[in-house]
């Protein structure tokens, strides 16, 4: 499979996770499952804050050919909807930055100066996971600058880093065995660590929903989300078994959704997602044909320098 297709199939299947998550987020595995079953369609397929972040992610590596802070910043502000669901915290950062104060010092002041570990920056950092997908510590390097625009915590950046990491071994096409391995060695914080070996216990004795939800989480902390992507992607073939799968848990639907896609995307390539999906998520200026040719242009800048 081309290494293209498998960087489209990374920010396509983040936002279809996304969009057909979105009208499930906040409700309980038990309300998701007692109105789905078998038969899971795409209801409106708009996107929400998740997807409408990656997009400036993407956007920004694209233009600046890499990191530039004070532009990803802006680039997030540009896109900004309120409708599409943001965070507080996430909300409050752009707040401060639109406002005068700097990329660098706005996100330190939340929460009481200790910083947001919610999921915001894991949820859109699937461009940084394809572009640095051969550089591991490029990859973490610029997976915590591009967190602490809005997430200064750090185990909301490395929340943000294990996502990306995750999506770079699936691009690389490291077997599934292999990659628990190597995420352990990535991974810094004894939290994350522990989640590791958790998913580990767990897919070795085929847990049910409620025991993944009491140990690895579906809420909008990234230590409760990120893992539950990872194993979600792990424990099954297909893209549409693990998005399913993950979106059916319930809680934080959308962005469980959207990093399970975009781990996903980038295993099995653009080719696996389900054609029904794809075509019903959002068209328009920034819709799924932009989304693809921001994949496209990451893959021309990354090796091509044009
Ligand atoms: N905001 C939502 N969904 C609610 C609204 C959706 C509704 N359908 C609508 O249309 O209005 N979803 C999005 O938010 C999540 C990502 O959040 P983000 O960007 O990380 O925000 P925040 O506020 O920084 O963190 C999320 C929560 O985590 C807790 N938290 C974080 N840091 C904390 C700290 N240091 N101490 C204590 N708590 C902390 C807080 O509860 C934060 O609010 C995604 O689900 C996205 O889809
Ligand atoms: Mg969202
Ligand atoms: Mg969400």
């Amino acid at each position: 499979m081309s290494l293209k297709s498998k960087f489209i199939g990374a920010l396509i299947g983040s936002a279809i996770g996304d969009a057909l998550g979105a009208p499930l987020e906040g409700n309980s595995m038990e309300e998701v499952n007692s109105v789905y079953g078998e038969d899971w369609k795409m209801i409106s397929g708009r996107y929400t804050d998740d997807t409408e972040m990656m997009i400036g992610v993407a956007e920004s590596l694209i233009e600046n050919r890499g990191f530039n802070g004070a532009d990803m910043a802006a680039k997030f502000i540009q896109n900004y909807h309120a409708r599409r669901g943001y965070g507080p915290g996430t909300k409050e950062a752009l707040r401060r930055i639109r406002e005068g104060e700097s990329w660098e010092e706005a996100s330190g002041k939340l929460f009481g100066g200790k910083g947001s570990y919610g999921n915001g920056a894991a949820m859109r950092i699937a461009p940084v996971g394809i572009f640095y997908y051969d550089n591991a510590d490029k990859l973490r390097e610029i997976a915590y600058k591009s967190s602490h625009v809005t997430h200064s915590h750090e185990l909301g950046k490395e929340g943000a880093a294990l996502q990306a990491f995750s999506i770079a071994l699936a691009v690389q096409g490291t077997e599934k065995e292999a990659m628990l391995h190597d995420l352990k060695e990535f991974v810094k914080n004894v939290i994350y660590k522990e989640k590791l070996r958790k998913i580990e216990a767990l897919l070795a004795k085929e847990a049910d929903k409620k025991a993944i939800i009491s140990e690895l989480g579906n809420g909008e902390e990234a230590f409760n989300s990120v893992p539950t992507a990872i194993y979600s992607f792990l424990r099954f073939d297909s893209f549409k078994d693990a998005v399913v799968y993950a979106i059916s848990l319930g809680g934080d639907a959308d962005t469980i959704g959207a990093m399970t896609g975009a781990i996903s995307g980038a295993y099995y390539g653009e080719g696996a997602i389900p054609e029904e999906w794809e075509e019903k998520l959002e068209e328009g200026k920034k819709g799924r044909s932009y989304i693809k040719w921001l994949a496209e242009e990451l893959y021309r800048v990354k090796f091509y320098n044009v």
